[in-house]
């Protein structure tokens, strides 16, 4: 592997979300969101663990930055948490915007970047018991969160992602029924993944319409869908995986249409695709300044006609796992960086997730976690060799900043570069961490 070297101006960051790490869960107004009451459901989450007290980040912010200056990055993505902002329908929370106002001034302070997530999957309760994302009318809730937050922060904010992971919160969430509200109805499914694309292009043409000068764009969480074998069986199960999994929010945003194959798939599970009204694709593929990935494995397919959903099943595939069970497989995140300049956009493209999680442990006062390093290193040579032969990646967060509320998996699993002691709240740079700051440094990877 030789040396890669990144372009100047190269965004480095860290990212994370509000419910993973604030706690603060009835502070200062806030109320309940979806994942409060998912997780209070028996068997829902890892433990029944719950966001109420996370990293205690609500309360340690300001030590919380001063690390992430330490460590050298020069961008920090975090998310808002709805209902702080409105805890109650029309109410607006004057704490909520006072906590995220010191939080970009502390930011400030540093000179670090501060990119923010309109929508990392706490949506308030209040709004789901109007229906959530199946209803038309959250799109509507969503422009007042929105406006709301452009109206505070638009000048200040360089970088807006208006959704983080669509597919994890419509698909995983109203049909598979993993995540909150753990529904498992692909008619609400589906009309959840249209809300909330029509949310961001709402979302868009707003920030547009009121004149804000900065960048703005979605984030996509996609998964390489590699065949099991050459067969054209195999190859047809992992493309119509490839329709669930990433075109169907890929070609709406860029090429304002939903994959065909996939709908006619969805039509044989009797969903009617009658919330989609007139104009509402234009408005899904507005023009956007970035478009943000998050990537941290490939699924391998075998067809198989006995699953009567996608007709095929996921294969182990060679390679090391993570604590996730999720391969290393850093070969697709350069193929699909390469598919996206191909076959969807020329915008810059933002890697806003990477990373990996493993067991880590303290000892003697030090996480060694090599096998992070390793992840971070292979999946940066990816991004690199995608520079190299012009592609234009504009910036790297890895995933994420601390360990924190895993979702369904509660704190089980750690993906942090930063440890955290749930008992004591004491923050451990790992390894991985100082490598990170090594690289940031230099710019480049050997
Ligand atoms: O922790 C999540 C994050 O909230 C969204 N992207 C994937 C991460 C790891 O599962």
């Amino acid at each position: 592997m030789s040396e890669k070297q990144f372009p100047p101006g190269f965004i480095w960051g860290t990212a994370t979300a509000a419910y993973q790490i604030e706690g603060a869960g009835s502070a200062d107004g806030r109320t309940p969101c979806i994942w409060d009451e998912f997780a209070a459901i028996p068997g829902k989450v890892y433990e029944a663990h719950n966001g109420d007290v996370a990293c205690d980040h609500y309360y340690r912010y300001k030590e919380d930055i001063k690390l992430i200056a330490e460590l050298g990055f020069k961008a920090y993505r975090f998310s808002i948490a709805w209902p702080r902002i409105f805890p109650e329908k029309g109410k607006l929370n004057p704490k909520g915007i006072e906590f995220y106002s010191n939080l970009i001034k502390e930011l400030k302070k540093y000179n670090i970047v501060p990119s923010v997530t309109i929508y990392h999957w706490d949506l308030p309760l209040w709004v789901h018991e109007e229906g959530g994302w199946t209803n038309r009318q959250t799109v509507e809730y969503f422009k007042q969160f929105a406006a709301v937050l452009f109206e505070h922060f638009g000048e200040e904010i360089p970088m807006w992602i208006t959704h983080n992971e669509p597919w994890c919160a419509s698909f995983l969430s109203y049909g598979l029924g993993v995540h909150a509200p753990g529904h498992t109805d692909w008619q609400e499914a589906t009309a959840a993944a249209h809300h909330i694309l029509l949310s961001h292009g709402e979302a868009v043409r707003m920030y547009r319409e009121k004149g804000y000068k900065h960048q703005i764009g979605i984030t996509l969480n996609l998964t390489y869908q590699d065949p099991a074998t050459d067969s054209e069986d195999d190859r047809m199960a992992a493309w119509r995986s490839d329709g669930f999994t990433n075109r169907w929010f890929m070609d709406p945003v860029f090429k304002g249409r939903y994959p065909e194959d996939t709908m006619e798939m969805f039509k044989k599970h009797n969903v009617s695709f009658e919330f989609i009204h007139e104009g509402d694709l234009e408005l899904i593929s507005i023009p956007c300044d970035f478009l943000g990935i998050n990537y941290y494995t490939r699924n391998i397919v075998r067809n198989n006609p006995e699953d009567l959903f996608l007709g095929g099943a996921s294969v182990r595939g060679p390679g090391s796992h993570t604590d996730m069970d999720w391969e290393v497989y850093p070969e697709g995140l350069y193929d699909l960086l390469t598919r996206l300049k191909d076959e969807y956009t020329d915008l810059p493209i933002y890697i806003t997730e990477n990373g990996a999680a493993y067991a880590d442990q303290v000892v003697n006062g030090v996480v060694n976690d090599e096998e992070r390093i390793e992840y971070f290193r292979l999946h940066l040579n990816a991004v690199g060799k995608f520079i190299e032969e012009g592609g234009k990646a504009a910036g790297y967060f890895c995933w994420s900043f601390m360990d924190n509320y895993e979702w369904a998996f509660g704190y089980s699993k750690r993906f942090g570069i930063t440890y955290v002691d749930y008992e004591t709240q004491e923050r451990i740079p790992k390894q991985s961490a100082y490598w990170l700051r090594y690289v940031m440094t230099k710019n480049a990877i050997s």
